[in-house]
Order: C-alpha cells, then structure tokens, then sequence
C-alpha cells in the first residue's frame, strides 16, 4: 500500500451521508412498488426479449421494520472506464450488507467482467473497505472492458456463483455495462437461478441519465476537476495575452462535460457536438465560425482565448462521420495492399485516389496528422479509434491556415499562437466530491436494500438529488424501463439509451444565451478546486448542469 497523504488521511474520517429513508430505516427500508413500467420505447420488442423483467414497478424506498434475514453472499464488478466515487459504491452496499446481516459477505470480482467470468476475486473485508473509503480510482478490485453478453458467459458466472454461494451481483457501469445487466437479470430469472442482478449508474461523460437517474457518478467530480484545470488556463491566457488554448475534453460521445466546463468557466467557445450534427454544421463552417471569432478579438487586440471541444466531435460532423465509415470499408476491403505500402505518406496517397468525390473534398484539406490518425490503427472491429483524433490540433490548424490566408492580402496582421491540451484522465480517478462521495455511497447502499427485498433487473437510483442529501429519494429503476432498439453492427439490439445533450434543455441554452457575450470579453469564471472541507456553499454544490435541469 503507497503511503496516505495527509489529506487522503483525513477524507478517510469523511462520513459520506445517506438520504432520510436510508440513514433512519438502514437497508430494511420497504421496497414501496409503483405501477408497471414501460421501455422508453420499442414496447413490443423489448417485452419479447425480456419476458420476465419487463413491465416491472418502479420502486421507492418507504420507513419499514428490520426483518431476520438469513445470510447472504453478493459480488460486485465495476465496469469500463474510471469514474470518481465507485469505491464508495462498493463501501455503501458493503456497509448495507453487512446492516442487513453481519454474516453477509460481498466479494469483489477483479478487472471488471472478465473477474466474473474468469471467477477472479477477494473476499472484501472491513480493513480493504475502510483502507478505500472517500478514495478516487478503481484500483480496489480494478475494472475492465470485456463485453459480458454471450450465453458462454452468462452461464460461467451462473456456475461461478452457484459454487461459492452468490446469490446476487451488482453490476456498477455505463449504458453498455448496465444493458448487458439488463440481459443477465433476464437469463438468470429464466433459469430459475435464483440469482439477483442490480446495476448502478456510472460514468464521468454523464449520458447515462433520463427522468429517474438524474446523472451517472463521478460527472461531477471529474468537471469539477477540469473546470478547475480550464479555469487555471483562462487565468493564464488572460495574464500572458499571447495564446488561444483548444482544450478538448473527455466524452465518448456526447457533450454533457464540454458543455458543464463551459458554463462553470465562460470561455470564447464551446463545441457541442449534438449542435453541430442538429445543423448539419461542415468542418469547414465550425473552423470558419471559430475564425471568425479569433478576427473579431483581435480587432480589440485580444489574440487569445480558450475554446472548448467535445471528444467525440469528429463522430459529430456529418461528412467526417461518412468519410470514416467508408474509410472503415475501404481499409478493410484493401488491407493487404495497404499494410504493404512503406510509410504514411504512400498510404495517404493511397487512400485518396480511392475516396469517393465527396469524401477526397472532405479529406485533402485535413492536417496530415489528422489524415495519419484517420487512416492509422484500427479497433479489434476495424473502427477508427475516434478518441485517438487530436481535434483540437486539427482545429487550431486549420484556423491558422485561415488566419494565414487573411494575412497575406490585411494591412493589419493577425496574430495567431495556439496551445492544445486533453483533459481526460487527469478527472476520472479523482478523489469524489462531497456530492460524488454521497451520492456512490447512498447509490451502494440502495443497491443492499434492493438485494434485501429481493428484487432483480433494477438499477438503484437516488433522485431529487440537486436538493441537500437528507431530501435524496431512493429506490430502484427497472432496467428494461431505460431500453430501446438501436441498429448496432448491421443488428437490432436492445440497448439502455444514451442521454446526448438536450438542445431544448436549460444547460444547453444557457450556453446559447451566454455564448455571444463570452466569446467578445473577458467575462472568464474560476471555479477553482474541487473543496472537501469547509462551508457547505462551497464544498456541497451539484453541477451547474444538474441544478439548471432540476430548477
Ligand atoms: P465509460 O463510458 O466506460 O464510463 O468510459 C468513458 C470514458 O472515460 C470516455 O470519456 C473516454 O472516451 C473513454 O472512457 C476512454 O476509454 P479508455 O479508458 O479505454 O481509454
């Protein structure tokens, strides 16, 4: 174990907080039932695939009586990507557990579902629970990105848990990970296994939300993390006057964090990706309209400023998106030929005599470095790894080709000097704000009370949870409620939905009302670190995203 820092030391002492109905009743709050759900849509498809878990009672949790139970073995994953606040998952449903039944026991399934799968685990104890309490990062059991899909591996983990006694798993992971709960709750009902699965919300890019989970753990504490970060480089770009900062921000696939960072920082621009494809925006309109703002500060002599960028912007722009795609077939019809070829250059040449028309327009006027990524190494199914495309290097330059051009015939020069950086994972292993801390712990909890009255095919959730904590309602969302039908790899697949950015929601036009004024003054905000200690105004505050939602 690496030494403790003193303020790792006294987080430890943090007693993470419990809605009302948790803290008074513990984990023998009465599952009160609702009436019968619905799939967000797709009804018909998603009752056939899920025949038993569909159509479930929402549930609240409501006071009720401790009950004897007999002792009870769980096991617990995390799944995919680092989010601030998981090991505070895993304390809140230990602590639950062991509430329910001192005998119970948890054990930890190591990196993610492959852990599962493989039968890889500790047996969690007080002294490993209390070393991780208020603790960022996975690394108490680690996480993974194994699928957990097949009916091989449903039934290794069947046989798995059968053997040591598990008679529920809780799953805590992103849409993906949370599906593939869906379909194990499902398989282990129909086998009569006697098996529970419940999943819990997680993930730092935000977009597993919808009416009954308000946000994924860990958004918070990551975009606190890289406000903080985007506040510092505001702060340096105002003193210095020299430099415009492109700082692209972590987010698969929506821009739930660009957007929070922008509205806790005020900077000159902020790509929202679900925008761009809202309006057909071309590469060329997003370069010309971020020129266009450089040449309006710089008439005021102010040659710097800090834009925002989506990670998964590239995905976004609608003739990018097809020139990958047939990037993708192009590259997977010629490998051979293509792998034969020397050096980056030949396999630039190669596959611009190749493009369609259209997509040769798209790609000639990309930085060759972004050529070199976009036809560089692909994923285990033959995708552009999007994530590894340097967008705000691509965006920089293309605005000082434009700069330079506008330079050539102007009396009066512009001056143009860019910075670019990557926020990502500097967030996702954060120690979990006061809000992440409560908010994983009370998710864990829930997940203990949900195992104690028996339920499966549930997601915990805490709700009402831009209010103090001791106004948090718990209870647990059934899973196929979140499914719908998604056309995945030439399939249709259920799939839990992804909450991409509302652009009728309030975050979004805030930013809309604001970003005119932004991107003309200095109206920079500082947010600054993330505060553990101190007064409540400070150390306690929710997202501007979560609060604007839930006015
Ligand atoms: P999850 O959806 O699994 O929570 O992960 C999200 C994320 O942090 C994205 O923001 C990022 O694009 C991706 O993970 C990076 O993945 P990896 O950790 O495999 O490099």
């Amino acid at each position: 174990m690496s030494e403790i820092s003193p303020l790792q030391k006294a987080r430890a002492a943090y007693q993470a907080r419990l809605p009302k109905i948790l803290a008074e009743n513990g984990p023998f709050a009465t599952a009160k039932l609702g009436a019968p759900t619905q799939s967000v849509a797709d009804q018909d498809a998603i009752k056939k695939l899920f025949p038993d878990t569909y159509g479930l009672p929402a549930i609240d949790f409501v006071p009720g009586a401790p009950f004897a139970t007999t002792p009870i073995k769980a096991g617990v994953i995390l799944s995919g990507g680092q989010a601030p606040g998981g090991h505070n998952v895993i304390a809140g449903l230990y602590d639950g557990l062991k509430k329910l039944n001192p005998a119970n026991e948890l054990y930890g399934f190591k990196g993610g579902p492959s852990g599962l799968i493989d039968d890889k685990y500790i047996i969690l104890t007080d002294e490993i629970i209390d070393s991780y309490r208020n603790t960022g990062g996975f690394d108490m059991i680690c996480s993974g990105r194994t699928k957990l899909e097949t009916e091989e591996q449903f039934e290794k983990v069947m046989a798995n848990c059968k053997a040591h006694g598990i008679t529920a798993i809780v799953i805590i992971g992103g849409d993906d990970s949370n599906t593939n709960a869906c379909t194990l709750a499902q398989y282990l009902l129909a086998k009569n296994s006697g098996i529970q699965v419940i999943g819990c919300p997680k993930t730092i890019d935000g977009d597993l939300k919808n009416a009954w989970i308000e946000v994924s753990f860990g958004f918070d504490t990551a975009t606190k993390v890289y406000s903080e970060l985007v506040g510092n480089i505001m702060r340096d770009a105002n003193s210095a006057r020299k430099y415009w900062h492109f700082i692209k921000l972590m987010g698969r696939s929506a821009s739930h964090i660009a957007l929070e960072c922008a509205l806790e920082t005020h900077p000159q621009a902020c790509i929202v990706s679900e925008e761009v494809a809202a309006k057909k925006l071309s590469l060329r309109q997003i370069v010309d309209q971020l020129t266009a703002i450089v040449v309006d500060r710089a008439k005021n002599s102010m040659n710097f400023g800090v834009v925002l960028i989506p990670e998964g912007l590239i995905e976004f722009i609608p003739e990018i998106q097809t020139l990958i795609a047939e990037l993708n077939d192009l590259l997977a019809k010629n490998q051979a030929e293509f792998d034969a070829l020397a050096d980056m250059d030949a396999k630039i040449a190669f596959v611009e005599a190749r493009l369609t028309p259209a997509h040769r327009e798209a790609f000639q006027p990309l930085p060759t470095a972004i050529k070199a990524q976009l036809v560089g190494d692909r994923d285990p199914h033959g995708n552009v790894q999007v994530s590894k495309i340097e967008t705000e290097k691509m965006l920089a330059e293309m605005i000082d080709n434009n700069i330079k051009a506008l330079n050539a015939t102007a009396e009066k020069k512009i001056k143009f000097s860019s910075q670019c950086h990557f926020f990502g994972y500097e967030g996702r292993c954060a120690a979990p704000s006061n809000f992440d801390a409560n908010y994983c712990y009370s998710l864990g909890f829930t997940a203990s009370a949900l195992i104690g009255s028996g339920k499966t095919g549930y997601m915990a959730s805490c709700r009402n949870i831009s209010k103090p904590v001791d106004q948090w309602v718990a209870g647990g969302i059934p899973l196929t409620m979140m499914m719908n039908m998604e056309h995945r790899h030439g399939k249709d697949v259920p799939v839990i939905k992804k909450a991409l950015v509302d652009l009728s929601g309030k975050p979004f036009q805030t930013l809309v009302a604001n970003r005119d004024a932004w991107a003309k003054g200095v109206e920079f905000r500082y947010p600054g670190p993330i505060q553990y200690f101190g007064p409540t105004e400070v150390c306690d505050l929710p997202t501007e995203t979560l609060t604007l939602e839930h006015l």
